[in-house]
């Protein structure tokens, strides 16, 4: 294996959603195993890391657990620059914060300044839902809004159960490594492209191929 191949790859997951509704719960399950019944509403952001291994690949994930509430929205921007992809929380007891799902994926958008927006990785989950009696929306629901807002990655889940945590989160980083590496091939190809054009035309021009011995693409910097 080369050094390069060696080399981990790294993520940037960004949680958003409404206050309350399970995000950093989802994350400390994910983490630690551990879920706590009382509500302790995030101040701005935390994040953590975890490794996960995708296909055989060590991947870094840093997970950024920002603040529902209303009054830590203006910090952001400075969140989510850099973010590789996104996991949408509501919580399926409580159908405002289903309604607000796609203000939060736009304004992710807008304040993200995403150079692809086009099928960047979104990961909406529906938690709580341990509460079934309480549900006020439905899996379908949930369904159709993801298929109507591009085919986002949909599940449903419970922080309290551990029910769909894990594959929520291997799901979402697992698109996010793919769009990375596609990313990374368009880029290589280009390069090859533009070396080779440049190397034609020194040819014609006689002049000495600055590229010779050089290596040719390169892997992702963070791959
Ligand atoms: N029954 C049940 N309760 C949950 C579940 N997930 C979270 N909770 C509870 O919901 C409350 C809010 O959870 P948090 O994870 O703190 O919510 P949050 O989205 O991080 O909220 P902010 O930090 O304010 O944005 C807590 O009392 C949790 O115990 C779940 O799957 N089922
Ligand atoms: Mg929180």
């Amino acid at each position: 294996m080369s050094f390069t191949q060696e080399k981990k790859c790294f993520i940037k997951v960004v949680a958003i959603g409404d206050s309350g509704v399970g995000k950093t719960s989802l994350i400390q399950m994910f983490e630690n195993s551990k879920f706590t019944e009382n509500f302790k509403p995030t101040i701005g952001a935390d994040f953590s890391n975890k490794e996960i291994t995708i296909n055989g690949r060590v991947v870094t994930l840093q997970i950024w657990d920002t603040a529902g509430q209303e009054r830590y929205q203006s910090l952001g921007t400075a969140f989510y620059r850099g973010a590789d992809c996104c996991l949408i929380v509501y919580d399926i007891t409580n159908s405002l914060s289903f309604e607000n799902v796609i203000n939060w994926k736009n304004s992710f958008l807008n304040k993200s300044m995403v150079v692809n927006p086009e099928g960047f990785p979104f990961m909406i989950v529906g938690n709580k839902i341990d509460l079934e009696n309480e549900r006020q929306v439905s899996l379908n629901e949930g369904e159709k809004v993801c298929k109507q807002n591009g085919d986002l990655l949909f599940t449903e889940a419970s922080a309290r159960t551990n029910q769909n945590v894990e594959i929520a989160f291997q799901k979402l980083a697992a698109n996010a490594l793919k769009r990375q590496e596609e990313m990374q091939k368009s880029l290589d190809e280009s390069m090859q492209n533009r070396r080779a054009q440049e190397r034609e035309k020194n040819k014609r021009l006689g002049r000495p191929d600055k590229q010779a011995g050089q290596t040719q693409g390169s892997q992702c910097e963070q791959c």
